[in-house]
């Protein structure tokens, strides 16, 4: 059960649909496939997906990072002494979706070594989480079309909306499309990327005030330190720190310090050994949480399910679940499907999934 290789595979697979949002857009997966083997044949597998416009990443700083640091610092560990490898992980700054996708690899072998699924391994609340589907920029009518479908053809009722553009029209006419057109019964929630200043913010907060919202996200920096708390004190919904609040104590000092009411959870930067901490945190101070999307594929999308499902916390609202729907094509032999606007955890040891040997050798980069 010891770790004996660890590696790091990049690939792109392009996008049907580009997603556009205030902090950027993404129109390949140019991720980075991690995978932990052990000395008894066992193989753990997690996907890192780079996101430079948030975090500073890229495909060839994950790589970089998980052979010549992270993975000489795992190799003859066994796969329960996870604090450990969190302790020595730790000791390198920086780089969130490289040091979780192999924690989260480390945690898929250890299921599967012991022949348990990753989600009891993890809590075991519940099996399923509801879909919450993230809406890029675009017009009006076209963002109303892909919800209404996205709700026809797989019964998801909840919605995040990108708003950060300028003029804030631009987005408050959005959300008033969405509404008229999908009726009260959905569930809509904004996220800004930053892309406002405070008193945009609070302008569009106002004018959106009768449109039933859920959640307000990052609409302004985190770093307009006390523009952000003023905002925040008059946000008559949760106000949900994302990018803002990466580690458990970032949480902390962003809710104390009064510039967040709730917590984005996001595996792809927090694997699942830190976001446990998270969660415990989220727990404690009696935050709502949201299970968050990096823009993740399938596999990335089995992993947040796999921990959002087991807690009653994460899994209490609908989890951003389905970006991958706009992928041209992914890694798994058996695709993902969300019906009923639920996605379901895989049966199987670890995470469950399978990674197709044939795609996989189509759109690596390595070779
Ligand atoms: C999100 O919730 O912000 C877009 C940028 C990023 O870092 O994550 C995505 C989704
Ligand atoms: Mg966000």
């Amino acid at each position: 059960m010891k770790i004996s290789r660890v590696e790091a595979i990049p690939y792109s697979i392009p996008y049907r649909k580009p997603l556009r949002f205030a902090s950027g857009e993404v129109h390949a997966a140019e991720h980075v496939l991690v995978r932990v083997h052990t000395d008894d044949g066992v193989v753990g597998v997690a996907d890192a997906p780079p996101r430079p416009f948030t975090y500073g990443e890229t495909q060839g700083s994950v790589i970089s990072v998980v052979e010549g640091i992270f993975a000489p610092a795992v190799v003859g560990l066994t796969l329960w002494e996870r604090e450990s490898m969190h302790g020595r992980l730790g000791r390198t700054v920086g780089n969130p979706a490289a040091r979780s996708a192999l924690d989260m690899a480390v945690w898929d072998a250890l299921g599967r070594s012991v022949d348990q699924p990753v989600s009891t391994l993890l809590g075991g609340w519940t099996d399923r989480m509801r879909v919450s589907h993230m809406l890029g920029f675009d017009e009006p009518a076209a963002m109303v079309a892909e919800a209404t479908r996205m709700r026809e053809v797989h019964g998801i009722t909840t919605f995040k909306v990108k708003v950060g553009r300028h003029p804030h029209q631009l987005d408050t006419a959005v959300v008033r499309a969405l509404r008229e057109g999908l009726g009260d019964d959905v569930e809509l929630y904004v996220d800004g990327n930053r892309g406002w200043s405070a008193s945009e913010a609070a302008q569009a907060m106002a004018e959106m005030a009768d449109l039933g919202l859920l959640f307000a996200e990052e609409l302004c920096p985190a770093d307009d330190v006390l523009s952000r708390r003023w905002l925040v004190q008059q946000c008559p919904v949760p106000f949900i720190a994302d990018e803002s609040a990466v580690t458990p104590a970032d949480v902390t000092r962003e809710i104390l310090g009064g510039s967040a009411t709730a917590v984005s959870i996001k595996v792809a930067r927090t694997g699942f050994t830190t976001s446990r901490r998270t969660h415990h945190l989220c727990e404690g101070l009696g935050l709502e949480v949201v299970m968050g999307n990096q823009i993740d594929g399938q596999l990335g999308s089995m992993c947040t399910v796999a921990f959002g499902s087991a807690f009653e916390l994460t899994s209490r609202r609908a989890g951003e679940l389905s970006n991958f729907l706009d992928m041209s094509d992914d890694l798994l032999t058996e695709p993902l499907e969300i019906r009923g606007g639920e996605l379901v955890v895989r049966p199987g040891a670890g995470l469950g999934v399978e990674i197709d040997a044939d795609k996989l050798e189509h759109y690596r980069q390595d070779r």
